[in-house]
């Protein structure tokens, strides 16, 4: 578990994957939406998380479901603001999940270590100078538009490749605009512009993202290429709540290639996957001889 002060020297690094726990106070979110829609029922939430052994909790204001429709900055900010104040007060380790530069200075104010930024500094590049300006880490993930209209841009020849020419875009932009290089993060942004295949070869190449040389990211939680793949009979997709056994076992796969961290809706069992393939890496004859979270690690 790490908590608000192990981030002020540095991204926190374990000898395991960290744990990200999902807080979204949003309606609409297709994972969570309106599970935790008011403020108090956020921080319960949130705390429940931490109990379990998150290590760091994302708290989101914006559905990025795809076809959704964004949020007034002033809704967002009442949606987040209050419950990272709260939590980090507590000492526990928050991440605002936002694309608003706004939204990223009250959250950095409130106690934020982290600005998750779905959209890597595209939808409003005023975040960098807010990100470097207060030190804090910064999670640039993979996007090539907002949610209504990003699955037009689901079109790559090479998708790894591709990605990760966009995301040395990104990290190069993040550092020009002042934030430490020691404190950036990538993300492949799995479902972001992308299909499901896109996702499944992306989750089979995570190493090749390690030429650029920061910590890797993966979210892959409840999304719909699980629905999809688990569908029932007649195609019927899985249900959201359904799939934390699955995604269990791409926390898993995402460990063995030795990520960072995980993204996650439900904490346990992850952390327990997890906890698995670092006492499994440990042995030399089936782990690489890396420390886990080595993959992009500079
Ligand atoms: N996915 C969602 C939201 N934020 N942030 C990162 N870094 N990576 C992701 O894959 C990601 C994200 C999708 O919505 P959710 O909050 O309902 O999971």
């Amino acid at each position: 578990m790490t908590d608000r002060e192990s981030w002020s020297a540095g991204l926190p690094v374990l000898p395991r994957p960290l744990v990200m726990g999902v807080v979204n106070v949003t309606p609409d979110s297709f994972s969570d939406g309106g599970q935790h829609a008011t403020t108090d029922a956020a921080i319960a939430h949130g705390r429940m998380l931490q109990a379990q052994g998150a290590d760091v909790l994302d708290i989101g204001g914006e559905s990025t479901r795809p076809g959704a429709t964004r949020p007034l900055v002033t809704e967002e900010l009442g949606r987040v603001v209050p419950v990272i104040r709260a939590l980090a007060s507590e000492g526990i380790a928050v991440s605002v999940d936002t694309m608003r530069h706004e939204v990223a200075q009250a959250a950095l104010d409130a106690g934020a270590v982290l600005v998750n930024d779905v959209s890597g500094g595209l939808a409003d590049p005023r975040i960098l100078a807010v990100v470097a300006e207060h030190g804090a880490a910064y999670v640039a993930m993979h996007w090539r538009a907002h949610s209504e209209v990003m699955q037009q841009l689901a079109s790559y020849d090479d998708v790894l490749v591709e990605v990760r020419d966009e995301l040395a875009q990104r990290l190069e932009d993040a550092v020009e605009a002042g934030v430490d290089p020691a404190r950036l993060i990538v993300d492949p942004g799995l479902g972001f512009a992308k299909t499901a295949d896109h996702n499944w070869e992306l989750l089979g190449r995570l190493p090749e993202l390690a030429p650029l040389g920061v910590p890797i990211l993966v979210g892959s939680s409840r999304k719909s290429f699980l629905g999809s793949l688990l569908a029932g009979p007649d195609g019927t997709p899985r249900p959201v709540q359904d799939r934390e056994d699955a995604n269990v076992a791409l926390t898993t796969i995402a460990a063995i290639q030795g990520v960072w961290a995980v993204r996650v809706h439900e904490v346990p069992a992850s952390l327990d996957a997890i906890k698995v393939v670092t006492r499994w890496r440990m042995d030399s004859r089936s782990g690489d001889g890396r420390p886990a979270g080595s993959v992009g690690a500079p």
